[in-house]
């Protein structure tokens, strides 16, 4: 790891984020609509800060642009300034930013809607459930900067559209639909217009309400087993099961299904 004293640590600017509480979810609006939430460093040092402390109660958290776009990627104004450690010192402060979300204690879901791109498309792959509306975009034009992935997208992003895409992205400057991107795996759900932000609430709403060790095995256990060899994901995924059965609110919940006190599973 790198530590450069040419690049002093950003501060968080708290004006870069508007963040509520509605109930047990919390609500991270980006907040920069008139550079269309570039994300700078005092906007990601406020990310940084914001996952590292989530309010006591807090079951899951909805990130979303403020303005037509969720984010226009790293904003390019501050990049013209660096040499190429503090670059590397920059990439790495991204990844720490972004694994807060990825390993955030609660479910994290974006609500995604007009551009998604570079930076912006690296932030979104790190929530757990993507919901884009139909002004929604995706795209890398890092190829056509001359410049490359720096937030993880790397890591990510082919985990959920493939390498291929991924590369035909960066080396084209290809740009996806909110409909290609419901079909391709960047996002889970696709809404009407103006719906993605209603939607991600809901599903915040429902999110919070599971089992906090079922969503603890979902955001901790299941990826670290999704990449191990097969034997050691197996004997991974028995201890997390044996631990969450033996759990009360396991004990309670299939009890309550058990007495005809739950609603059934049915098609929506
Ligand atoms: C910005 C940025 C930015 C807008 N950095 N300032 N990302 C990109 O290559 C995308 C660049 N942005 C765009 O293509 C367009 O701005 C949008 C399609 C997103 C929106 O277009 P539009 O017409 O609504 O807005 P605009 O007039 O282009 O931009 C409004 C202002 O935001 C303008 O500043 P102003 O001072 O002239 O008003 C823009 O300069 C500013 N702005 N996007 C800085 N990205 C860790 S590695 C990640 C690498 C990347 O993310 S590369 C992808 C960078």
């Amino acid at each position: 790891m790198l530590t450069g004293n040419a690049v002093s640590a950003a501060v968080a600017d708290p004006a870069t984020l508007v963040i509520e509480t509605v109930g047990p979810v919390l609500t991270v609006g980006l907040n920069r609509a008139s550079k269309r939430n570039a994300l700078n460093d005092g906007m990601m040092a406020a990310i940084q800060q914001c996952f590292s402390d989530l309010p006591d109660g807090i079951r899951a958290v909805v990130v979303h642009g403020i303005g037509e776009h969720f984010s226009a990627g790293l904003d390019l104004s501050e990049l013209r300034e660096r040499d190429a450690t503090e670059g590397l010192v920059h990439s790495q402060t991204w990844h720490r930013v972004f694994d807060r979300i990825q390993y955030c204690r609660v479910p994290v879901i974006a609500a995604l809607q007009g551009a998604v791109i570079g930076g912006g498309l690296e932030l979104a792959c790190a929530a757990h459930i993507r919901v884009a509306e139909p002004s929604a975009y995706f795209a890398l034009p890092e190829g056509s900067r001359g410049i490359f992935v720096g937030g993880g997208g790397s890591v990510r992003l082919p985990r959920l559209i493939g390498v291929a895409r991924m590369a035909d992205m960066m080396l084209t400057g290809r740009v996806y639909s909110a409909t290609e991107g419901v079909v391709h795996g960047f996002t889970q759900y696709l809404t009407e217009a103006g719906g993605a932000l209603a939607k991600a609430m809901e599903l915040g709403a429902r999110v919070a309400g599971n089992a906090p060790l079922t969503n603890f095995a979902v955001l901790q256990a299941l990826p670290m087993i999704a990449e191990a060899n097969p034997q050691t994901g197996l004997l991974m995924e028995s201890l997390m099961a044996t631990v969450a059965q033996s759990d009360q609110e396991a004990k309670t919940r299939i009890r309550a299904f058990l007495d005809h006190k739950t609603a059934k599973v049915r098609p929506t």
